[in-house]
């Protein structure tokens, strides 16, 4: 087990900066016999932003005087991206969780930032954001709180309650949370790409936070902050919250995925790989290579995530032969569901009950597949999982029919190529659909799903991810097998 995260005490000032009261000692002991540094006092207070200015008062020496130096505010935002929009703000940044808003405070007063990146006929004085990473999707778009961010002069903005050293990240934790591949996808990546260069010294700010989800997760949030993070709408009464720096929304570039292109010191879903294995202390960092491992006759390990509703495979005991019989050491399992109970305990036991379970249940589920060198699924949210796979093993994504091979590929088909690992896909025939035992041969649903798809996603959703198992043709499914053994030579 890992130690508990560090839950360092909030809101430490300026005025507990050790570092900063030696050094102030040590000028104040310099002035007093050398009054010609003075001047060299005042550069020194000027330069340092964010740090109360050093008076010089008469007798006593140095005193603190509480006064903030405002800085020229700088805001970078960008409207434009086609999954989130974010904004990178810098100066005094005061944060009013109760209210969402966000005040950047302008020497020159209201409009008198330089504001970049707002899209077409947005007011630079003051501007709403959502800070969810699914932009698109007006439907879900809908439910996500909305922060509205003022530049206002000093006497407009709320005094500060707690004043911060480190960035702030604000974000939304609602949408689709709570669904595995949206957790990672809309969440946890893109939480990656906009805080890991950090090292930890962040503090998140989160909207529509969610306690259940942050104990699930707790080996990954805090591996990204040193700071407990703040439940945004909840905090205090009228708390205001100051920072030198903000990232309001996450950046998001590709599905599962990471562009080191794009992302600061060009991070990239292979460190996010070594990241996770770091978190969750997964042991094998490569798959087996079968041609020069120390142990020889080893077989590799295959994982065959085995769904129990919708999506299942219904010749499994057929599929397990099969790869055996090809040279695999075979495992089927659901990974994510929760063990099975021999006791039930109180039922609406609460949700930090609910909590533990999902956070055992990741370990579980993190350690079991990274012992695995292969692994076959059914498109859906299970082949998340293939996160935690060691690096050069291969995935195996089964495509149900429906035309949904290309954006298969792109959900599940180029994050392993992105970590290291081998990708292969197999669209199965209508002969391997149920769906060809519930409709005629002739029917649209099995000869031309794209009416259904200009009609409408959820019916897509509803006939074929929802009504649809498969039955593999192992003389076809045989050679992709095969295929998987020799790329782990
Ligand atoms: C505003 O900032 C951008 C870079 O962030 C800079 O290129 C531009 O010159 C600035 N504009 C003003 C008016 O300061
Ligand atoms: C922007 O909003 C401010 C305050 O709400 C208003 O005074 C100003 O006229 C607006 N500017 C534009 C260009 O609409
Ligand atoms: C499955 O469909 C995808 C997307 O259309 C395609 O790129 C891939 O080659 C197909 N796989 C096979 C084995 O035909
Ligand atoms: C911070 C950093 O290293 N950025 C680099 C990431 O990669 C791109 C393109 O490959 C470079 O142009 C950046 O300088």
């Amino acid at each position: 087990m890992k130690p508990a995260a560090r839950s360092k005490k909030q809101g430490r000032g300026a005025f507990c900066n050790l570092p900063l009261l030696l050094l102030i000692g040590a000028i104040q002991f310099l002035v007093i016999y050398s009054p010609a540094i003075d001047r060299y006092m005042v550069m020194i207070t000027n330069g340092k932003p964010g740090f109360p200015s050093l008076l010089l008062d008469g007798r006593r020496g140095f005193k603190l005087v509480e006064e903030e130096f405002i800085p020229e505010p700088r805001v970078v935002c960008d409207f434009a991206d086609p999954r989130s929009d974010v904004c990178e703000l810098e100066g005094a940044i005061r944060i009013r969780g109760s209210t969402s808003e966000v005040f950047v405070v302008a020497p020159g007063g209201g409009g008198a930032a330089n504001v970049t990146g707002l899209g077409a006929g947005m007011n630079a004085t003051s501007w709403r954001i959502q800070p969810y990473t699914r932009k698109g999707e007006a439907r879900v778009m809908r439910g996500i709180t909305e922060l509205t961010v003022r530049v206002v002069a000093a006497g407009e903005a709320p005094a500060c309650t707690v004043r911060h050293d480190v960035p702030a990240v604000v974000y939304s934790n609602g949408g689709y949370c709570g669904n595995y591949y949206h957790d990672f996808n809309d969440n946890i990546i893109p939480l990656f790409i906009t805080s890991r260069h950090l090292g930890g010294e962040v503090q998140l700010l989160v909207a529509q936070k969610q306690q259940w989800w942050f104990h699930k997760y707790r080996e990954i949030v805090d591996g990204l902050t040193n700071y407990e993070a703040v439940d945004l709408g909840g905090d205090g009464a009228g708390e205001v919250r100051c920072f030198r720096r903000a990232t309001l929304g996450l950046r998001s570039h590709k599905d599962l995925s990471i562009d080191p292109r794009r992302s600061p010191r060009n991070l990239s879903m292979v460190d996010f790989k070594r990241f996770l294995m770091w978190r969750y202390a997964l042991p094998r960092e490569h798959a087996i290579r079968t041609d020069d491992d120390d142990e020889p006759g080893r077989k590799p390990r295959m994982l065959i995530i085995a769904r129990q509703s919708r999506r299942r495979f219904m010749n499994l005991p057929e599929i397990v032969a099969l790869a055996e019989e090809v040279g695999f050491d075979v495992t089927t399992s659901d990974v994510m569901s929760p063990p099975k109970k021999t006791t039930t305990s109180g039922a609406g036991s609460g949700s930090a009950a609910a909590g533990d379970e999902g956070h055992a249940r990741m370990a579980d589920a993190s350690a079991l597949v990274n012992s695995f060198d292969a692994m076959v699924a059914v498109h859906g949210s299970g082949l998340t999982n293939l996160m935690f796979l060691p690096m050069n093993a291969v995935v195996v994504q089964v495509v149900p029919l429906g035309r949904m091979e290309s954006l298969a590929m792109d959900e599940y088909g180029v994050p392993p190529r992105d970590m290291n690992m081998r990708y292969l896909q197999y669209n199965i025939t209508a002969e391997e659909s149920t769906l060809s035992d519930a409709y005629p041969r002739t029917h649209p649903v099995l000869l031309d799903p794209m009416p259904i798809h200009k009609q409408s996603w959820s019916l897509v959703k509803d006939i074929y991810l929802g009504q649809q198992d498969v039955r593999l043709d192992l003389r076809r499914f045989r050679p992709v097998l095969e295929k998987v053994i020799r790329l782990l030579r």
